[in-house]
C-alpha cells in the first residue's frame, strides 16, 4: 500500500501547490444518471478524454462534475466521454474498460475507494492510455500506472478542523461524534487519521462514536438520529463532508435541540448550503476542499499532449472558514 505520507503529504519533491481559478466556463455538456455521455461529434484533432465520476451523492460533487464538464469542452479542445458511477466501484472499472476499448486519448477518474484498482489501470497502461487521478487517490504500490494525482490533501484537512476544535472547543471536557466519509475512500480514511492526531494530546476531547454517513446528507441525518437516541451528552459533531453536517442539523433539530448551541457541528468542503449554515451560525467551523478541479485538469492533459511532463501529485489549495469569514465569502463564492 502506498504509505499515506506519500500519497497525501505535500513534499518538496515532485509537489505543486495550485491557487485554483474560482471561474466557471460557458457551456457544458454530460449526464449524471449513470449513462456514459459525450461532449463532442470525436474526430478532427480534439483530445479524446474519458473522464469516471464517483457519482452525485453530494454538492461538492456537483460543483466538481460541473467544473469538469464546462472545462473539457470541445471548443477547448476537447471531446470528453463522462460517466457517472453511482458510487459503486464496478460502474468506475467498467466505465475505465469502455473508454479503453474506445481508444480514447486520456483516462481521467476520482476512485470511490481507494483500493482494487491496479488490474485495470494495468490494462489502461498496456494500453497506453494515460491515467490521471483527481479528487481522490488509490493505494496502488506502482505509480506509473497512473500520470499524477491532483486533489486536496485530505490528512491536511482532517487535521485542520482538529486543531480548530481543540483550540477553540476542547478547553472544557467535549464529547465528540464523527460522521465519516464513503468506507474505504481516502477522504474518509484520511479525515479521521488528521482530525485524531490532531485531538489525541488533548484530555478533554472523547470521540464517543463515529460510523460511516456515506458523504450523503440523508445518510448523515440517519447516522446522527442514532447518535442522539445512543448518546445524551454529545457536545461536537465532527462531520467528513458538509452534506452530512446538514443532514446531522436536521436531526438535531428534530430532536428540539439547536445546533451550533446546544450541539457544534464542524465539517469539510465548503459548499454554497454548508458555507450558509455556517454564516447563520448552525455550523461553526469549514475547511474547504476545492472541488473546481477542471481547468487543471485540463491544463494537466495539454501538458502532456505536448509532450510535457508534470508533477506526480498535485495538492490543491483550500481555505478554512469561520463564521465571520463565511459571511464574507457567500457573496461571491462560485460553488
Ligand atoms: C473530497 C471528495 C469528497 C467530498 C464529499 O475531495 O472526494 O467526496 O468531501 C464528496 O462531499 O462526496
Amino acid at each position: 500500500m502506498v504509505s499515506k505520507k506519500l500519497r497525501t503529504r505535500s513534499f518538496a519533491a515532485g509537489i505543486a501547490v495550485l491557487a485554483l481559478g474560482l471561474g466557471a466556463c460557458a457551456g457544458s455538456s454530460g449526464s449524471g444518471d449513470g449513462a456514459t455521455s459525450s461532449s463532442g461529434d470525436g474526430g478532427g484533432d480534439l483530445i479524446s478524454v474519458g473522464f469516471s465520476q464517483v457519482g452525485s451523492e453530494s454538492g461538492w460533487r456537483a460543483a466538481n462534475t460541473k467544473s469538469i464538464q464546462d472545462t473539457l469542452t470541445k471548443d477547448a479542445g476537447f471531446d470528453l466521454s463522462f460517466s457517472d458511477a453511482q458510487q459503486k466501484q464496478e460502474n468506475q472499472i467498467q466505465a475505465i474498460r469502455s473508454y479503453i476499448a474506445k481508444g480514447v486519448d486520456y483516462i481521467a477518474f476520482s476512485p470511490v475507494v481507494e483500493s482494487g484498482w491496479d488490474s485495470v489501470l494495468e490494462e489502461a497502461k498496456q494500453a497506453n492510455i494515460p491515467v490521471i487521478l483527481t479528487d481522490r487517490a488509490v493505494d496502488s504500490k506502482d505509480t506509473s500506472l497512473y500520470k499524477t494525482f491532483i486533489g486536496s490533501d485530505f490528512i491536511e484537512e482532517g487535521k485542520r478542523v482538529g486543531e480548530w476544535v481543540s483550540d477553540n472547543l476542547g478547553t472544557e471536557p467535549i464529547n465528540v461524534v464523527e460522521l465519516q466519509g464513503t468506507t474505504g475512500s481516502a477522504p474518509a480514511i484520511d479525515r479521521k487519521e488528521g482530525f485524531a492526531d490532531a485531538t489525541k494530546d488533548n484530555p478533554n476531547i472523547k470521540i464517543i462514536a463515529s460510523e460511516t454517513g456515506n458523504f450523503t446528507r440523508a445518510e448523515g441525518k440517519t447516522v446522527m438520529e442514532g447518535f442522539l437516541q445512543a448518546y445524551p451528552d454529545i457536545d461536537v459533531v465532527y462531520a467528513h463532508n458538509d452534506d452530512m453536517g446538514l443532514g446531522a442539523i436536521e436531526a438535531i433539530e428534530a430532536a428540539g435541540k439547536v445546533p451550533g448551541k446546544d450541539i457544534k457541528i464542524v465539517s469539510i468542503d465548503g459548499v454554497k448550503d454548508g458555507m450558509t449554515a455556517l454564516s447563520e451560525g448552525k455550523i461553526s467551523y469549514i475547511v474547504e476542499c476545492n472541488p473546481l478541479l477542471g481547468p487543471d485538469l485540463a491544463k494537466i492533459i495539454k501538458t502532456l499532449h505536448d509532450g510535457g511532463t508534470v508533477e506526480p501529485r498535485i495538492v490543491t489549495h483550500d481555505d478554512a472558514f469561520d463564521q465571520a469569514a463565511a459571511k464574507e465569502a457567500l457573496p461571491t463564492r462560485q460553488y
